[in-house]
């Protein structure tokens, strides 16, 4: 069998999201470089990448076998789950699964807020997002954070009993990028069961492996990167992946 293919960059959340379920599943995958928002060769908008992925996001995946091709970070985290009987991470029990699929479906308009509000306009400056934008991100993210703090989090350690499962994954990457040891831009202090959940996170298998980029990248609050920084973060990380990924 190939290897299946993973289009897009380690900064990526919604890649790094993916990246982590089959690091930690020990899944072997190729990892190929598309830049999103970028038209050239490598760009999630060239239309090479278009035919696969007309939504023009990334992450996306690919059996070379059969041709399959997926797009969407949750909806090929519970695809290979499914393919894989991942049952630790995605449950076949009908009511946890629904739960996990509760966390996923939410997770789009709240969580995701992270990236919109926090470090999008710190790192794709392409995207010019508009001040107002920016305000109305971080007031959904507060209170998702809150959603989380006094419910999701309030009565067991991960987001869906105490197993983790594809729902931690996919709600961290966006989360956990902005604490103090990575890019640093958000304070968490009125969220202890947040912070306790996000430190159990960084525990689990694959955290470092896909988390290299934000670790070479550093704290962003003071001083924003240049596209330069950015470019060679994703290389590097991307050439540790590999590495990574030639030993599983
Ligand atoms: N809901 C999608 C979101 C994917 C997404 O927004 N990816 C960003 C990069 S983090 C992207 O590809 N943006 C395309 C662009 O900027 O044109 C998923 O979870 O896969």
């Amino acid at each position: 069998m190939t290897a299946p293919i993973l289009y897009g960059v380690p900064f990526s959340q919604p890649v790094r999201a993916v990246m982590w379920l089959m690091f930690y599943k020990q899944l072997p995958f190729e990892m190929v470089l598309i830049n999103p928002g970028s038209s050239g060769e490598t760009g999630s908008r060239n239309p090479a990448y278009l035919a696969k992925n007309p939504g023009g996001t990334i992450p996306c995946f690919e059996e070379p076998d059969t041709g399959f091709v997926l797009g969407e970070a949750h909806a090929i985290m519970c695809y290979l789950s499914r393919k894989h009987d991942w049952q630790d991470v995605y449950p076949e029990d009908l009511q946890q699964r629904a739960r996990i699929d509760w966390y996923l479906h939410f997770h789009h308009r709240s969580l995701r807020d992270a990236s919109t509000g926090l470090v999008a306009p710190r790192i794709r400056k392409d995207l010019d997002i508009a001040e107002v934008t920016q305000q109305n991100a971080l007031a959904t993210l507060t209170r998702a954070l809150e959603a989380l703090e006094t419910g999701w989090l309030a009565n067991s350690r991960f987001l869906v009993g105490d197993q983790v499962t594809i729902a931690d994954m996919a709600a961290y990457v966006e989360i956990g990028q902005l604490q103090p040891q990575f890019t640093n831009v958000y304070d968490f202090e009125s969220f202890p069961n947040v912070r306790r959940w996000m430190a159990d996170m960084t525990q689990i298998d694959g955290h470092d492996d896909v988390h290299v980029v934000l670790t070479d990248l550093g704290d962003i609050s003071e001083e924003e990167p240049s596209m330069n920084t950015i470019r060679n973060a994703n290389k590097y990380a991307l050439r540790v992946l590999k590495g990574r990924l030639a030993s599983l």
